[in-house]
């Protein structure tokens, strides 16, 4: 194969620190950012595109007579601070207003999209009384918005010479340093790479200044039941973790550290910006304000109110054995270690004679019915005291371990006595209903819940099933379609070994996230209907919704992880796994480095051959699973540099199974016989 090595790249990385593939990266060159172009506009408005970019007059301006408006696009979802340029006012009495939007849908010249659960957020106004500059203050950044619209009322004229946005997201980062990820990915699906780039960027414009934190500034006050809200107040004024950046949520809404939301954010910023810092705050966040004495961890971080959720309280437990697994840092496992133990026995405490934790609060990622034996919960909880038995092991604190194991498998043998319906083929949501989550039953699967692959593969078969035009419902949030639970889902059809499901669902879902014209086309929505209207069932404000939500970006890491096949297993990629799943792909590159070093697998298939190239830090140790390619060939495995050693352990039709492989840069062929 005549196509670039893996080596050669990290040659390149090293002599000319270019990032590969960064044509891809969608976060901005620089802080200050102009629109890209105009979107439309009304009234009196002369030379409007002089705002934009693709300016060519050097002197011109744009003018405003009389009632006008002009709406300007930047073609990426961003976040900032705006500021107006005026060379010249008719008279002391102008106003200039200025209304943002995620999405084309709210562009308009009386209001913004919305932040509350009710009406539209006002016009931010300027009283531009002389020419001058008007900066808006730092509370009236606007965390989302890919349209712009500047707005002239009553009579006069303003001339105004240029509008800049003061870009905000990734605070702690170097202005011109937006861009500079630590991983890549790339395939032979141009689609695919977009996505992988518009979740990494997601991840980016979720990343905030924790002093300009929470959005719900009306919460309790402004709910879906008040559909006349106007002119709705809107600002950021909260701190909401210490440190100079947090992961949230979403940009422009909520604003707020959620711990669901990081089970997916997390490993996608590992991958492509590994901000580990930003993970850190958010999770210090939710454990400064843990209950000390019964362990209870809050729904999510300050200011919302204090709400028990059994999944985010395990969620935030997750978000621990996450940060060790992905940074080896023992040290920060440590400090929290007699905190995690006491939140996990909080919810060891509502185990019940079935077995199953006993859910005694609603509160989840806004599904209904969670209550009861519920099988995602539990399934979750399963998952993290797995992790946790990891995590005492590291620590050398054994005691728990034995209660521990216990405890998980028989939750285990509980939801596969009670809960699964071998006729279905899928898990029940719990023991009195037939409803089949696609959260539960992903979870399922992700926790290793199930016993079988029979189980495994009928599960992602019937998710599959359930498709519309649109993506994977989840029937427990009546007709939504959730992009976090899909994310689940996502790794579900990866397990299953149906890594074609995963891509035709990333195609569709993420797809449509990507390229309907009421979307960003740039960053991922928090959720939307089953018929691809854009209303989330739980909210009646459709305004509201996020257009960029960390908890959308699944398949950033999972094209990472599954397709190019780079897992790491253990402590920072002390052990790790490359085994690559192609689908219908003939290519894939992906890297990634943590605090251990790099860690890279590039694979390409043609007619009857692989070759595949990968390397990983000195001193870790994994195993590769070489992907079977339809012939009975020879499979060959060599470091690139002599030394290294390799056990083979099992073969498969075409495929080969090394285990005990040393840390660094292999090579591996896999030839057919010309005459099979
Ligand atoms: C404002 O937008 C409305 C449509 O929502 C349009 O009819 C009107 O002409 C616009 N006004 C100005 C001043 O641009
Ligand atoms: C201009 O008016 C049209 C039609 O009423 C409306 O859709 C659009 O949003 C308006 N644009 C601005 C910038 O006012
Ligand atoms: C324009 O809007 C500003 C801000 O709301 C308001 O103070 C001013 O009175 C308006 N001017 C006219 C002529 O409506
Ligand atoms: C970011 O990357 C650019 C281009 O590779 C490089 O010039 C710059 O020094 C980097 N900045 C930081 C802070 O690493
Ligand atoms: C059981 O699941 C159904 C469907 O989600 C739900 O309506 C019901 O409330 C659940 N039961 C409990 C006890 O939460
Ligand atoms: C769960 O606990 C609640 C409150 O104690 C109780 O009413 C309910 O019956 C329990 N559910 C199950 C399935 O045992
Ligand atoms: C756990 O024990 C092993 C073996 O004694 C030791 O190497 C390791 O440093 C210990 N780990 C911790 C976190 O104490
Ligand atoms: C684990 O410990 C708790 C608290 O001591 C106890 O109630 C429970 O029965 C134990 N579970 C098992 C499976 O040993
Ligand atoms: C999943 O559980 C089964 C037992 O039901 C066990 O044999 C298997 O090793 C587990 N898989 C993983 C990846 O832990
Ligand atoms: C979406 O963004 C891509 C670059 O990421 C660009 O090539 C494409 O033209 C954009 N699509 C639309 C409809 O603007
Ligand atoms: C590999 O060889 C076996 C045994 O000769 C044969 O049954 C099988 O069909 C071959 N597979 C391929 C893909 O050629
Ligand atoms: C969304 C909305 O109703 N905006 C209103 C805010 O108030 C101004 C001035 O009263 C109206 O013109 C807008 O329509």
């Amino acid at each position: 194969m005549k196509s670039l090595s893996l080596l050669d790249v990290v040659a390149f990385v090293a002599s000319t620190s270019a990032i590969a593939y960064d044509e891809y990266i969608l976060a901005p060159k620089s802080r200050t950012l102009r629109p890209a172009s105009v979107h439309n506009f009304n009234g009196s408005v002369t030379n409007p595109e002089s705002l934009t970019t693709s300016a060519t007059l050097s002197n011109s301006m744009t003018t405003f007579q009389g009632e006008s408006a002009s709406a300007y696009d930047f073609r990426i979802n961003i976040a900032g601070i705006v500021t107006l340029s005026i060379a010249a006012v008719s008279d002391a009495n102008q106003y200039v207003g200025v209304t943002f939007s995620e999405s084309s849908l709210w562009v308009s010249n009386a209001s913004c999209d919305a932040t509350a659960d009710a009406g539209k957020d006002e016009t931010l106004w300027f009283h531009v009384s002389s020419a001058g500059q008007y900066t808006a203050p730092a509370e009236k950044q606007r965390g989302g918005f890919r349209y712009m619209t500047l707005v002239h009322n009553g009579t006069g004229r303003v001339d105004v010479s240029a509008v800049e946005v003061h870009y905000t997201a990734m605070p702690h980062w170097e202005d011109d340093a937006l861009r500079n990820y630590t991983g890549y990915f790339h395939c032979d699906d141009e689609l695919l790479n977009r996505i992988w780039y518009a979740g990494a960027y997601t991840n980016q414009i979720c990343t905030i200044d924790p002093e300009y934190g929470n959005s719900l500034v009306h919460l309790g006050e402004l709910n879906s039941s008040v559909s006349d809200a106007t002119n709705v107040t809107w600002y950021y004024i909260t701190t909401i973790a210490n440190g100079s950046s947090v992961l949230v949520d979403g940009a422009k809404r909520d604003r707020l550290v959620w711990a669901g939301d990081m089970a997916i954010a997390v490993p996608g910023v590992v991958v492509s910006t590994n901000d580990v810092i930003s993970i850190e705050n958010s999770l210090n966040s939710l454990f400064d304000v843990q209950n000390s004495s019964t362990g209870q961890l809050p729904y999510a971080g300050r200011p919302f109110p204090l709400i028990l959720s059994f999944t985010y309280h395990l969620y935030t437990l997750i978000g621990v054995a996450d940060h060790y697994l992905y940074t080896g840092d023992i040290a920060y496992l440590s400090s929290l270690w007699s905190k995690y133990k006491l939140a996990l026995s909080f919810s060891l405490s509502f185990i019940d004679s079935s077995g199953f934790m006993n859910v005694t609060s609603p509160a989840d990622w806004l599904r209904f019915g969670m209550g009861g034996h519920n099988i995602e919960a539990n399934a979750i909880l399963y998952y993290t005291i797995n992790q946790g038995i990891q995590l005492a092991t590291a620590l050398n604190d054994t005691t728990s371990i034995t209660n521990w194991t216990a405890t998980a498998a028989s939750i285990k043998t509980s939801a596969n006595t009670l809960l699964w319906d071998s006729a279905a083929g899928m898990y029940r949501d719990n023991e009195t209903t037939t409803l089949y989550p696609q959260d539960g039953n992903a979870w399922a699967v992700v926790s290793n819940l199930t016993t079988n692959t029979s189980q495994i593969q009928s599960i992602s078969t019937n998710l599959a099933e359930r498709w519309t035009p649109y993506g994977a419902p989840a029937p427990e949030a009546a007709d939504a379609i959730s992009p976090f639970i899909s994310g689940f889902e996502l790794q579900t059809h990866f397990l299953a070994s149906n890594a074609s499901a995963a891509l035709a669902l990333m195609r569709l879902q993420w797809g449509f996230m990507l390229d309907d014209p009421r979307m960003t086309n740039s960053t991922f929505i928090e959720g939307y209907s089953t018929t691809g209207e854009l209303h989330y069932a739980p909210y009646l404000n459709d305004a509201r919704i996020s257009h960029a939500h960390g908890w959308a970006t699944g398949p950033t890491s999972s094209l990472t992880f599954y397709v190019a096949g780079v897992q790491l297993l253990s402590a920072g990629g002390m052990e790790w796994r490359v085994a690559p799943e192609l689908g219908d792909l003939k290519h894939v590159d992906a890297g990634f480095s943590t605090s251990l070093g790099f860690f890279g697998a590039r694979t390409e298939v043609s007619d009857g051959a692989l070759e595949m190239e990968f390397e990983t830090p000195e001193g870790t140790s994994g195993e590769v699973r070489v992907p079977a390619v339809n012939c009975n060939g020879t499979v060959e495995i060599r470091p690139v540099c002599g030394g290294l050693s390799a056990r083979r352990v099992e073969e498969r039709a075409g495929g080969v199974v090394f285990e005990g492989v040393e840390g660094g840069k292999w090579r591996v062929e896999v030839k057919c016989d010309d005459t099979a």
